[in-house]
């Protein structure tokens, strides 16, 4: 099969047919038995496009002049951060996401929080925004495609989650898992993926003071193409490890297996670091385009944050663990 994903030589219009040519083939390969047939029989032929959904994005929101991040660059706008998106649990075409996305109910919510720790925990994401105070953090993301933004998020460092709950002595990795939930996320038709998107940290970079769960961004609740109601953040990796509209938090003894790394181990590895020195097997790293900007720049390592992050992976070949 062709490698569609991932890829930044291929443009979203160029995707969509053959997203939905895959989708179509699979599905009578598969028969509806896999799929659970009442939700699918009425979306099959164009998955993308079933239950419009308004198009219009919010304003820009008001917000003071000249905000930079601590590298002097300026924020990227409110309409390039919720208007071009990877989140395939919609849809695989970056602009077509903030359509589909308004259809997710984001309330009620819940996140389990267990696994390996002492206080296993289900929050109401209510419970979430009373109990741990937000801070504005303004953070770079790269994505392994070779683009870029700087998002003012609104968020809680995760540790102060991890703290509450008390990670036992043998927990070692933080695995999160995204919702799952076929009537209001029609990318998951697309039988190629292994879904649910699942995501994972070493528990050292997970209890990272840049490690943030994101609630918001710009000022605002976090837009569902952003990954409402709750999403992680962490900045110094390749965007896909930030993983979206989390519904559980679980300590576990041994690396889990992660949606991409699950996909193609050598192109998405499970640390994945921003490392303009390790070329993905199909293109360069050394360069990334802003969005809003005409001329790539140069990628930084680790995405600018070495200095907080470097210690780490000390001793680790940053070349082999990317
Ligand atoms: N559940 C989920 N999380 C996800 C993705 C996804 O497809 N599904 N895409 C990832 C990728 S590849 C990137 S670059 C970032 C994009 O985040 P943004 O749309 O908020 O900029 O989300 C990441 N988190
Ligand atoms: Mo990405």
């Amino acid at each position: 099969m062709k490698k569609f994903w991932h890829d930044p030589s291929i443009r979203a219009s160029d995707i969509t047919p053959e997203t939905v040519y895959i989708n179509r083939r699979k599905f009578l390969q598969l028969g509806a038995v896999a799929l659970g047939s009442a939700a699918l029989s009425a979306c099959v032929d164009r998955p993308a496009l079933v239950n419009p959904v308004p198009t219009e994005l919010s304003p820009d929101p008001v917000y003071p002049e000249g905000v930079t991040d601590e590298l002097g660059d300026a924020l990227t706008g409110y309409k390039g951060i919720t208007g071009y998106n990877n989140y395939y649990e919609f849809s695989l075409g970056k602009e077509e996401v903030a359509r589909l996305a308004p259809r997710l109910q984001t309330s009620p919510w819940e996140v389990r929080v267990d696994g390996l720790v002492q206080n296993p925990k289900t929050y109401g994401i209510e419970d979430i925004l009373a109990r741990f105070p937000r801070q504005e953090r303004i953070y770079r993301l790269r994505c392994v495609e070779g683009w870029s933004m700087v998002i003012p998020w609104m968020g809680f460092p995760l540790a102060d989650l991890l703290k509450e709950a008390v990670p036992l002595a043998d927990a070692r990795y933080v695995k999160f898992t995204t919702l799952k939930r076929l009537e209001e996320m029609p990318g998951l038709i697309n039988p190629a993926f292994p879904w649910p998107y699942t995501e994972g940290l070493r528990l050292d970079e997970a209890m990272h003071d840049l490690t943030l769960l994101s609630t918001g961004l710009y000022g605002k609740e976090l837009p569902n193409q952003n990954g409402a109601p709750i999403r992680l953040v962490v900045p110094w990796k390749y965007g896909f490890k930030s993983s979206k509209s989390i519904v559980r938090i679980e300590l576990v003894k041994e690396q889990p297996s992660t949606f991409w790394s699950s996909i193609a181990p050598q192109e998405y590895g499970f640390y994945s670091n921003v490392n303009p020195n390790k070329a993905h097997p199909r293109w360069s790293q050394e360069t990334e385009r802003r969005i809003g900007e005409l001329k790539r720049r140069p990628t930084l390592m680790f995405n600018g944050y070495e200095k907080e992050v470097a210690s780490l992976y000390t001793g680790m070949d940053l070349n082999t663990y990317y």
